[in-house]
């Protein structure tokens, strides 16, 4: 189980605020999984302290350098044990759900985060192991994509999300979105809450729930409702509020 992420980064702020805000900050606060930054350009040795160049070939735009961020990678690397090194990138695999279980299995991560028009490839040929994309559209740098990583993954480790509420019960985990939420007042501007929320009957808001969750991805994301397979659970949700709703 990930108890360490280390992000090579030339804006250490993008990723900061995970250490102090929220659900993250609660879980790098506890101790249970550590978060650190390395700035490529802490690794210049020219006066300038220049961390990109002009890209071989001619054209638009500014390339990583490779020796200082190689640098910054390998200092993050003898910090501590064994390591994923990962880079943040449109050519990566598509982070999903199941990618997000896969990353909280490793025991450390450390993530690249590129700017300018990206790193010099000599680098992810020797130090990179994988390259992760968080969805088909381009960023000034790899930090949000880091940020969006390190959270999915964080909120995932044991204990994280507390006794009250388990992960297995979050959209996505069963395939599926999220059905939908309500809370007090019950009477607001007019419009009330689906009377089975407030009717006490555990098993039947399960199995609302369950077909809401179940109405919406079919109506939403027919992508995922492809890959389903229907349980005799879903069989039965589904059987007992049969009405299609409107999906907003
Ligand atoms: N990048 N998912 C960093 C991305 C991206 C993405 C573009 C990565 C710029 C330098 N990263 N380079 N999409 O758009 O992860």
């Amino acid at each position: 189980m990930l108890s360490r992420i280390d992000v090579i980064t030339l804006f250490p702020e993008w990723v900061e605020g995970l250490k102090t805000l929220g659900l993250t900050g609660r879980a790098l606060a506890s101790g249970r999984v550590a978060l650190k930054c390395w700035n490529p350009r802490d690794f210049t040795v020219d006066v300038h302290r220049s961390v990109d160049d002009r890209p071989y070939g001619g054209g638009p735009g500014m390339v990583m350098r490779p020796e200082p961020l190689a640098n910054a990678i390998e200092a993050a690397r003898s910090d501590a044990g064994p390591a994923t090194v990962a880079c943040l990138s449109p050519q990566g695999r598509r982070l999903d759900q199941r990618g997000v279980l896969e990353l909280a299995e490793r025991e450390r991560l450390i993530l690249v985060c590129g700017r300018y028009e990206g790193v010099d490839q000599r680098v992810l040929d020797q130090l990179v192991e994988e390259e992760w994309s968080i969805g088909d559209y381009v960023l000034s740098g790899g930090e949000p994509a880091a940020a969006v990583l390190i959270d999915a993954v964080i909120r995932q480790l044991p204990g994280v999300l507390g006794h009250e509420r388990s992960v297995v019960e979050d959209s996505f985990a069963d395939g599926l979105l999220d059905c939908p939420h309500y809370t007090r007042p019950e009477d607001w501007r007019g419009l009330g809450v689906p009377e089975v929320l407030t009717s006490g009957d555990h098993a039947r808001i399960a199995q609302w729930r369950r077909a809401q969750a179940l109405h919406r991805t079919r109506r939403l994301r027919p992508d995922l409702w492809s890959e389903r397979v229907l349980s005799a659970e879903d069989k039965a949700a589904l059987a007992h509020w049969p009405e299609e709703f409107s999906v907003k």
